[in-house]
């Protein structure tokens, strides 16, 4: 694993719970974790359980006992890790957004299939029990031709204008700013869950143009220097209206200014023959609208997805024994150990973290350019 932070923390304990709840042919291993800082990142090898650890992340890349790298480092940096793993033929799991732009992306995807290699993007949301079986509905026809989708990706961590610029807030560091950092999950969910996306028309706003320096070597509450200020070069906002390829209607909205919403990632999909809605932050359960109940019945009812018929859930607890957000990653690595042992394709791949920032990049276009933007694939 390169890279140590919330989403390291979040993947290692999904490395080491997986084999625990799923009757797995393989067991992942944990050789080594990297990072620049040694103290912290041998410290982040004792905590999350890694037998060793190099401060040079392509050391990892060169050593043999190595199979797998997992990239959770900042997104300037997924592209050149990903390139020199594939290379060295080692199978690939990558935080999301998959780089900086559509160019380097490309370049990921190539030097993957170029090696053939497992590779995957971690959009760990779609791997929610609910929505897997929201998928299976929609497979199945329950909703029928679908009209709309509607996605919101809330958060409010950055409002108080003294929070510090932290590297999610540097384009060239992260790409974009809410876009690349929760926006990217709502496009995924909707690709999986409805089909393409043809074209994009958005706006997109910074609010806070300038933020502190600060030293942030101790984590986000390290000292702040109130003095020295520097320019937020990323959205803190997004909104889109989309046309998919099948005539159905996107709208989309990520901010991290939606005060009170800690991280409210919701979506409702309206078709002929119903309606689904799911809120991650009751992921557990799943609101179904169908349009031939009887009378007295009409109107929505909540699924609480832990049954065994629900992906997933039966590898955990009895019905009604809910999971929870580091669930979603422990079934996503499920599936990339599974492709790896099998060594068959699994999804959402690189070639969906391509066409994830195609929408990206047409988004950010249209606002520019104040016109509806095509999406090439
Ligand atoms: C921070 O905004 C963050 O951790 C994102 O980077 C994740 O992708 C999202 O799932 C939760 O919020």
């Amino acid at each position: 694993m390169i890279g140590y932070q919330f989403m390291g923390k979040m993947h290692s304990h999904a490395y080491r719970d997986m084999p625990f709840f799923f009757k797995t042919s393989v067991k992942p291993v944990l050789k080594a974790i990297s990072g620049r800082k040694e103290e912290a990142v041998r410290q982040a090898a004792e905590e999350f359980g890694w037998e060793s650890y190099e401060t040079d992340w392509r050391k990892m890349i060169e050593r043999e006992d190595i199979d797998v790298i997992d990239i959770v480092t900042p997104n300037h940096t997924h592209a050149e890790i990903a390139i020199a793993a594939a290379e060295a033929g080692k199978h690939i799991l990558s935080e999301k957004p998959l780089a900086l732009n559509v160019e380097e992306a490309k370049q990921m995807y190539d030097a993957v299939q170029r090696n053939n290699v497992v590779h995957m993007i971690c959009h760990n949301y779609r791997f929610a029990p609910a929505v897997q079986y929201a998928k299976k509905l929609i497979e199945e026809g329950r909703i029928g031709k679908i009209y709309h989708i509607r996605a919101n990706y809330l958060q409010d961590f950055i409002m108080d204008p003294s929070f510090p610029l932290i590297w999610r807030l540097k384009k060239e560091v992260s790409g974009s700013g809410t876009l690349g950092d929760i926006g990217a999950h709502s496009i995924d969910l909707a690709r999986f869950l409805v089909g393409e996306i043809g074209e994009v028309s958005g706006m997109m706003e910074t609010f806070i143009k300038e933020r502190p320096i600060a030293d942030l070597t101790g984590g986000l509450s390290a000292t702040t220097d109130l003095k020295e200020y520097g320019e937020v070069t990323v959205d803190d906002a997004v909104a889109f209206l989309a046309r998919f390829d099948n005539g159905a209607m996107g709208t989309f909205e990520a901010t991290r200014f939606a005060g009170g919403n800690r991280n409210k990632n919701k979506f409702e999909i309206n078709g002929e023959n119903g309606s689904i809605r799911w809120d991650m932050e009751n992921m557990n359960n799943l609101d179904v609208y169908f349009t031939d109940s009887p009378p007295g019945l009409q109107g929505f009812r909540t699924i609480n997805c832990t049954e065994e018929e629900h992906p997933y859930a039966g590898a955990y607890w009895p019905p009604g024994h809910i999971i929870g957000y580091e669930h979603t990653f422990i079934n996503l690595i499920h599936s990339f150990i599974t492709g790896i042992s099998n060594n068959e394709a699994t999804a959402p791949d690189f070639q969906d973290g391509v066409i994830n920032q195609k929408v990206m990049e047409a988004v950010e276009q249209s606002a520019l350019n104040k016109k509806w933007m095509k999406i090439q694939i």
